[in-house]
């Protein structure tokens, strides 16, 4: 997207957002902080600029994120149409895949018109006839700041606790590869409407269940290395869940923890459910994870992806394995040909 016609889509969403008087705000399946952020963020402004405004919710609520939601959670997806016809303008929020809305797609479908898009993700998808996709965003916490800033709507400690819980979800704590300066500027921007970062951080990650460290002991000890070490994978069976006590919420960022090893380029997660497997991957520098996961259905950026696949957790590692495998030899073969190719480039 050209810069103009980029600066004329958030125009746009600027100026639906404002004109409607009722919203409805969708956050993605398996959500994330990201997503809930944005959404809990969004909601909180738009009410204080006296919208009215609802919350749908195609999953359940990770215990983490509860706090984003003091006053009133989400609805489920069983109050969509009755919510979808009140609204003006329904807002999705960090997707525009329909397989990462659970029972929604069809419904959006049919009210497409009144669907705007906010998203920072490269998967294609179209199920807005207005999407303001900005990949270039660490966050989609981000872009709401943005729209935020351009409305002049208040941003109180909570709103920016909210927004913040996005970025900072999304970056790893402004670790990863997508912290940049215009995410910085808007954390120091949030930053100055009072809210406390360590206490932020304290309740989003030092907040577990003696039941999720179980699970992590579990998957920990049964993480397999292969390729010279450099694709490790964890997998989470039902019966870890039942082992342990811990819920399948309770999975997020366990993925990351085999990239603790110096050796390991991509880490996968393959967590059984009821409908297959679910697969997390992660990359440090070479391989294009968003790249693998999109070939089989699913999405997301270059270090970080997912899918969810129908089959068993025995074909969908050897599958994944040899994805990672091409992948890998195919890079290794670019930095050793030469053809001035740098890594990770
Ligand atoms: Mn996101």
């Amino acid at each position: 997207m050209s810069e103009s016609s980029a600066q004329k889509t958030f125009d746009e969403v600027c100026q639906r957002i404002e004109s409607a008087a009722s919203l409805l705000v969708i956050s993605h399946a398996r959500p994330d902080g990201d997503t809930l952020g944005a959404m809990a963020g969004l909601r909180r402004a738009a009410r204080s600029a006296g919208k009215t405004v609802a919350m749908v919710l195609p999953d359940r609520l990770p215990v983490r994120y509860e706090f984003l939601f003091p006053d009133e959670r989400p609805a489920s997806v069983s109050r969509f149409e009755a919510l979808a016809g009140e609204a003006d303008v329904i807002v999705v929020l960090d997707t525009c895949a329909a397989n990462q809305l659970g029972g929604l797609p069809d419904k959006l479908a049919a009210i497409k018109a009144k669907v705007v898009v906010i998203d920072h993700h490269a998967t294609p998808g179209q199920i807005g006839d207005l999407q303001w996709i900005d990949t270039s965003s660490a966050a989609t916490g981000i872009l709401v700041g943005d729209i935020l800033a351009e409305l002049g709507w208040s941003v109180d400690r909570q709103t920016a606790e909210a927004l913040l819980t996005a970025i900072l979800t999304d970056t790893g704590w402004l670790r990863f590869a997508n912290t940049d300066s215009r995410c910085l500027r808007m954390v120091a921007d949030l930053l100055d409407r009072g809210v406390r970062l360590d206490v932020l951080y304290r309740r989003i990650y030092q907040n577990d269940r003696l039941e999720r460290i179980k699970l992590m002991a579990r998957v920990l000890d049964g993480l397999e290395l292969h390729g010279d070490g450099r694709i490790a994978v964890a997998t989470i069976c039902r019966e870890d869940f039942a082992a342990t006590g811990a819920r399948p919420d309770e999975t997020e960022n366990l993925v990351n923890e085999a990239l603790r090893m110096g050796s390991v380029e991509v880490s996968l997660m393959l967590i059984e459910n009821a409908d297959g497997v679910r697969v997390s991957l992660r990359s440090r520098e070479i391989v294009d994870v968003a790249a693998i996961a999109e070939r089989l259905g699913g999405g997301g950026h270059t270090r970080a992806a997912g899918v969810q696949l129908s089959d068993s957790l025995e074909v969908v590692k050897d599958r994944l394995l040899h994805a990672c495998q091409q992948l890998l030899a195919e890079a290794s073969g670019r930095s050793a040909g030469g053809g001035g190719r740098k890594r990770g480039g």
